[in-house]
């Protein structure tokens, strides 16, 4: 597999970006992901949204596990849907870039629904492969292709995307060059949705629970305004923001009782719930 861009610079070009890509590189025994995945084939890296139901809670006992983890997969398909309803109009024709694709799954149901071309980049060699055989394995993989390629730089074409999503990934890089790279790849018009975690200007700084976040996935949670200073500097306007805490909280409560709770459900709900971290869609034009 290339190690350079197009453009001819290294896919991973600071110690850091070597250091994140080592920690997807060898998060390879993962429950909580994989065992959700393998329902349906549908390998998600990120986390859900809606009411959970209540019965997987319920008697019996054998099955209980088994229904927590189908619900919470449920919940975390969710979410992609949701993203991928704020799309705008997508035709076949069209391009999309899913910029850190993890495993790929958002990227295959986006194939799934609007019948276009998506490439996913991710600087986990390890992911690229996995999402890669995930394709081929559903017959797409001439229109789903994952890139080992770093967001900040993916050697694009300038204008050749009708659309753009983060989906929990820009916790990794500055806000600034993203922004930057995806004004330059996406047509005038373009769409650019984005769902991640942020922290609260207004409660302050980095609060405990988040930094404990930060410090399990080796990430940098911006503040919320950030997001908003970085978009409008490059030519984004937001369309739609919605604050999704209320929505995600359920999904952490689920997780908590599920055999493949990771042990940072409490920091994710201390955070939402003390209210210094927010989960929110960020939905913009370009223009
Ligand atoms: C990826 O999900 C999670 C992150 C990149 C962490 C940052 C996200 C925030 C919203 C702060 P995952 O599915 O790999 O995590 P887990 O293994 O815990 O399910
Ligand atoms: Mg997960």
């Amino acid at each position: 597999m290339t190690t350079t861009s197009q453009a001819g610079s290294p896919v991973l070009r600071t110690e850091y970006q070597r250091s994140v890509a080592d920690y997807w590189n060898t998060n390879r025994n993962d429950p909580v992901n994989l065992k959700l995945g393998e329902i349906d084939g549908l390998f998600h890296h990120h986390y859900g949204i809606g009411n959970y139901d209540p019965s997987v809670l319920e008697r019996p006992k054998s099955t209980k596990d088994e229904r927590i983890i189908a619900e919470l997969h449920r919940l975390e398909t969710a979410q992609a849907d949701l993203l991928l309803d704020h799309l705008g109009p997508i035709e076949p024709a069209d391009r999309l870039l899913d910029a850190g694709s993890g495993r790929g799954g958002t990227s295959i149901m986006a194939h799934h629904r609007f019948g276009c071309a998506v490439d996913g980049v991710s600087i986990s060699e390890y992911q690229v492969q996995f999402a890669n055989e995930q394709a081929a394995e559903r017959g797409i993989a001439d229109r789903v292709r994952f890139h080992f390629r770093n967001m900040l730089d993916t050697g694009f074409d300038t204008g050749s995307r009708r659309a753009i999503w983060t989906n929990e990934t820009t916790m990794y890089v500055d806000l600034a060059p993203l922004y930057a790279e995806f004004a330059r790849l996406l047509e005038y018009g373009g769409r650019y949705v984005c769902i991640t975690g942020c922290y609260n200007d207004v409660t302050g700084g980095r609060s405990k629970a988040v930094s404990r976040i930060d410090e399990q996935y080796i990430c940098n949670i911006h503040p919320r305004s950030e997001y908003f200073k970085a978009l409008s500097a490059n030519n984004f306007v937001p369309i739609t923001v919605i604050d999704l805490t209320p929505h995600t909280i359920p999904y952490w409560e689920l997780r908590q009782q599920a055999s493949v709770a990771t042990g940072i459900e409490e920091a994710f709900l201390t955070a939402y719930r003390e209210g210094s971290f927010h989960y929110l869609m960020i939905v913009a034009d370009r223009i």
